[in-house]
């Protein structure tokens, strides 16, 4: 159990490309609890590898509504099967640029294939706030981040002010 720093942008390990995982070792396995320690405490509804700086195919999730009892999601090497024509708008935000949200554009509903954490293999289909996590959490493992999905206005403008906060930072 541990609660793990969160890197932000413009840390070049956000644009890395996770590299799948091939064996579940206990390792991994706690990597996943603290990965889940650490989005709980943040607060998020999800968290990718690359956020912590390791470069496993790995994401957390959990997107029950507050009150409710929680949901985690624990994925190894998730995979996006199928993605529905119609899209979805939704606000939004990423651990790894906190402080600007903004909407973004995604398939409705995805169909996700992922190891579990008790090695075998599992489908689940995913609609609302949970398709928009999935989809930004496998974007993580590929080096992608929310802003990249935005008009080159709206990305231009938040990563100006990403680079002075990191900046002043320093
Ligand atoms: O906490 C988070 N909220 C969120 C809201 C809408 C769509 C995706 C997310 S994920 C984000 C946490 C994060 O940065 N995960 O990578
Ligand atoms: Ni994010």
């Amino acid at each position: 159990m541990a609660i793990l720093p969160i890197i932000l942008t413009p840390e070049p390990v956000l644009r890395e490309t996770a590299k799948p995982v091939d064996t579940i070792t206990d390792e991994l396995l706690s990597l996943l609890d603290d990965m889940a320690d650490t989005m709980y405490d943040a607060p998020g509804i999800g968290l990718a590898a690359n956020q912590i700086g390791r470069l496993e195919r790995v994401i957390v999730m959990d997107c029950a509504k507050d009150g409710s009892a929680p949901e985690l999601w624990k994925m190894i090497n998730p995979e996006i099967i199928a993605s529905s024509a119609e899209t979805a708008k939704l606000e939004e935000g990423c651990l790894s640029i906190p402080g600007h949200n903004s909407d973004v554009v995604r398939p409705a509903e995805v169909e996700v294939r992922y190891l579990g954490t008790d090695g075998n293999m599992h489908e689940m289909q995913a609609d609302g706030l949970l398709a928009a996590c999935v989809q930004h959490e496998i974007d993580h493992l590929n080096g992608v981040l929310f802003i990249d999905h935005l008009s080159r206005l709206k990305r231009d403008m938040i990563w100006r002010k990403v680079l002075k906060e990191a900046k002043a930072r320093i």
